[in-house]
């Protein structure tokens, strides 16, 4: 479709050049907006919703409509960076990734294999180099080392999967567009576009659930454009979501509301006996709930003829993440809206393989070197990487890789994992931007720009309200010698497994490609089972190898065409065909499918959770009862890494204290006023903003802010008036059962300046 030859960074065209149109899928967020690009050259000149999307149907946020300037951003890196004398300097392609094997190899000789860790960001799931090759990469380096924005975000959901359900991935999302009743507890799809729940349009779905009579909660401590939508909303106090949930599940029982459980289901009884202890009278102090109002709701929830409970980051990253996240699909489970529309339901996406069949899951296989934390998914706790860069000892982390990550920003008292950065011996990161981060790097590789890069998603086709497939090829071609995203991981791998920086990553692609159909012929119950993967290699078409392990995924997929099994179904190019994606209709029940613990049965009351328990109930008793800190987001920012586009950091995307203004009367402070917030870790200085949005005895700041450390190179950025609020965030305190980070509910003490 693209007609001219790029240089990189984008050129000034003149307005004569013709322009081109493309139809791409946003990668910014898990909401998969189709768009409408204009071009102009290389240039972006226009982007608009795609009103022909067969999911979103031309729905488009403001981040969405500034890709074009983040595409286009000038900060960007188009070479790539080696630190010399302190400085970084442009170098070669090959240079660069020669630099990478000789400090790897240091690092390795010196100090072994667990020397290295891996850090992978939030972008790295809404890449298509991430899903293809961040698997591949953690395994060549040999590391226990490996951690992710995972146990910053929805680790503690694929904790409780795994124990429920027996697969960590196959997470039940809410059935937005069929139930007549939603209980939202800690997410606001207004601003966030939805998470773990990939709804285009999600406000839009909202209303229409409304208009077809169905009602919805929501459950936060701030009063949110989300609840301001909702027909109740209650204020809940941070971090008692899981002695609410739990209260809920006690007067479903208590009030024999429960729905026929079927017999798949284990561990009812043992479930009633547990939340006996949590009665709504008992936790209502807690949550700030009156008990009434508890019971209502479990009634409420229980006679909707489909109801759906539905908990994100706000009940995940909190101090018993994975209990709230368990008690969610249990919930689900009891009032017999597990599996069924309008209730909690498994998506099916194209490019999933049906004929892999999880082992049984668990956490704990290895534990954390210095504070001894489970690992899950073969993944450490973010929260503990910078104890693992400090503590000396064997397997001390000297270097590191970060891939889409921005952990000096993002992990839980981010000052102390930059200062250990600092001290790091080596460290690459693939980035396109010198951030907190990237600027303690010895080497950086820019990815090319979006317009440059194809796209799928592999991750969010896993979270749809509805299972669809879309695909876009890159609207620019890539530079000569220019490695796509994909290329780099590869050399990268290759390195990683001492093939060399030089070696050709057709071989490595061949590997994988064989490896998969490999496997995939020797499965019964696989289209390809007993046929020979060397004539089905020649059947997998695409230019790059992305689109090579697309076509192959798809193929494979619950819809595909099974190399020629099923002609009729999909593989690449019928979704070339499609460029504005292909509707595979409504979710279906599939839990069958999904389950794959040891005995065939749905575990609603796993004894590895329960194991949490008792510390729950110390906090019930011990519980912080005095200023405590929640995180917020805003519609314009996106984590820490869109605040360089001018138009995305003006007007109320701006980094203030919320507080009730009840508590800002006590502390005599007033709008734009300066306070500190204190905590164990450290102190910001903001700006207050009274509102009665949020409850008294929390305040709340976005994440995301500050970018004004030496050597960041990010001109806007730089400029924002914004703290990190990781400086006060705790990285001691976590939800053990599945690492994660406390973001929600963080003790704090709010002074004037
Ligand atoms: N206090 C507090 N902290 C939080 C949160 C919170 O709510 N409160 N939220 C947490 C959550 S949910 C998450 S997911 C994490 C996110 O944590 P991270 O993933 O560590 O941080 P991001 O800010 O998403 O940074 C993404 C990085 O990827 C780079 N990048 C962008 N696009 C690409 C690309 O195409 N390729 C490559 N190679 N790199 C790219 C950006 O330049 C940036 O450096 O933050 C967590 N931290
Ligand atoms: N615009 C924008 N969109 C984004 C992102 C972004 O940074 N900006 N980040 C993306 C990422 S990485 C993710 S993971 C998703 C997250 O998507 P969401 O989970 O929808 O995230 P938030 O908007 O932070 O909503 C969390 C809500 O939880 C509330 N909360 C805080 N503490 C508690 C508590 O203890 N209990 C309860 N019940 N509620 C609490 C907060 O007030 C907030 O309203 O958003 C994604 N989309
Ligand atoms: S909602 Fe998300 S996917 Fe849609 S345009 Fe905005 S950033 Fe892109
Ligand atoms: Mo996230």
């Amino acid at each position: 479709m693209s007609t001219t030859v790029p240089t990189t960074p984008p050129t000034t065209t003149p307005t004569t050049t013709p322009t081109t149109t493309h139809f791409r899928t946003c990668p910014l967020c898990e909401a998969t907006c189709g768009l409408k690009i204009t071009m102009a050259g290389d240039r972006v000149i226009d982007v608009r919703g795609d009103k022909d999307d067969v999911f979103s149907l031309g729905f488009i946020c403001p981040k969405g409509a500034k890709l074009g300037d983040l595409d286009m951003d000038p900060d960007r890196l188009h070479k790539p960076l080696v630190k010399r004398d302190g400085q970084f300097v442009e170098v070669a392609w090959d240079e660069a990734f020669a630099e990478v094997e000789r400090g790897l190899k240091a690092v390795r000789e010196k100090h072994g294999n667990e020397a290295v860790a891996l850090y992978m960001g939030n972008p790295s799931v809404h890449t298509m180099a991430g899903p293809v090759y961040n698997g591949v990469f953690a395994k060549s380096l040999g590391t226990r080392n490996i951690y992710t924005a995972s146990t910053s975000d929805q680790m503690p959901k694929h904790v409780s999967s795994g124990y429920l359900f027996g697969d960590p991935y196959s997470i039940p999302v809410p059935d937005i567009d069929r139930t007549d009743y939603l209980l939202m507890l800690g997410a606001n799809p207004l601003e966030s576009n939805g998470s773990l729940c990939t709804a285009p349009d999600f406000p839009g779905r909202l209303k229409k659930l409304k208009a077809r009579g169905g009602k919805f909660v929501v459950v936060d401590p701030r009063r949110t454009r989300t609840a301001d939508l909702a027909d109740q909303h209650l204020f809940i106090r941070p971090g008692a979501d899981a002695v609410f949930l739990f209260a809920l599940v006690h007067t479903l029982f208590d009030e024999n509301l429960t729905a026929d459980v079927p017999q798949i289901v284990d561990g009812v009884e043992e479930l009633r006996v547990l939340a006996s202890k949590f009665s709504p009278e008992t936790v209502a102090d807690a949550c700030g709930i009156d008990a009434s109002t508890i019971r209502q709701v479990a009634r409420d929830l229980a006679a909707a003829p489909t109801a759906v409970v539905y908990g994100r980051i706000g009940t995940t990253t909190a101090e018993f993440g994975t209990i709230s996240s368990w008690l969610v699909d249990a919930l689900n489970v009891l009032t017999g809206n597990l599996d069924t529309p309008g209730g909690a339901m498994f998506p099916s996406s194209a490019a999933r393989a049906t004929y892999v069949k999880r082992k049984p899951f668990r956490t704990g296989r290895w534990r954390s070197r210095v504070r001894g934390f489970a690992e899950a998914i073969g993944e450490l706790p973010t929260a503990t990487l910078a104890d693992e860069i400090e503590t000396p000892g064997e397997g001390q982390v000297r270097a590191l890789f970060t891939v889409c990550g921005n952990p000096a920003s993002s992990a839980p008292n981010a000052p102390r994992l930059a200062a250990a950065l600092a001290e790091l011996e080596f460290m690459v990161s693939v980035d396109p931007y010198v951030n907190e981060t990237t600027r303690h790097a010895t080497v950086i590789l820019p990815p090319p720009r979006v317009t440059q890069s194809p796209h799928f998603d592999f991750g969010f086709t896993q979270f749809g309200v509805r299972n669809f497939a879309n695909y876009s090829p890159p609207a620019l071609p890539l530079p000569e010698g220019r490695p796509s995203e994909a290329e780099i991981m590869a050399r990268l791998v290759m390195i990683a497994a001492g093939q060399g920086a030089a070696a050709d990553p057709r071989g490595l692609e061949e590997m994988m490609l064989g490896g998969l159909l490999g496997k995939a012929v020797q499965v019964e119950g696989s289209p390809v089972h007993g046929r020979d993967p060397g004539e089905l290699r020649q059947m997998i078409e695409g230019e790059g190898p992305l689109e090579r392990f697309l076509d192959l995924s798809l193929r494979l997929g619950p819809y595909g065409e099974g190399f020629g099994a099923n002609p009729s179904g999909l593989r690449l190019s019928t979704l070339l065909a499609n460029p504005h994606g292909i509707d595979l209709g409504p979710l279906q029940p599939r839990l069958a499918e999904v389950l794959s613990t040891a005995d065939g049965k749905v575990h609603l009351c796993p004894s590895e959770l329960v194991t949490d328990v008792p510390r729950l109930l110390a906090w019930l008793e011990e519980r912080p009862r005095g200023m405590v800190l929640i995180g917020r987001r805003h519609l314009r920012s996106n984590n820490s890494w869109m605040h360089n586009v001018p138009a995305l950091v003006t007007g109320s995307n701006t980094c203030t204290l919320q507080m009730n203004p009840q508590d800002a009367e006590k502390l005599s402070v007033t709008t734009g006023q300066r306070v500190l917030v204190m905590s164990r870790t450290g102190t910001v200085e903001v700006p207050v903003e009274p509102t009665d949005k949020i409850m008294p005895g929390v305040v709340s700041l976005p994440h995301g802010w500050g970018h004004d450390s030496p050597g960041v190179r990010m001109s806007v950025a730089r400029n924002t008036n914004g703290v990190n609020v990781n400086t006060v965030t705790d990285e001691s305190i976590l939800d053990v059962l599945s690492g994660t980070a406390v973001f929600n509910g963080v003790p704090v003490e709010v002074k004037g300046v």
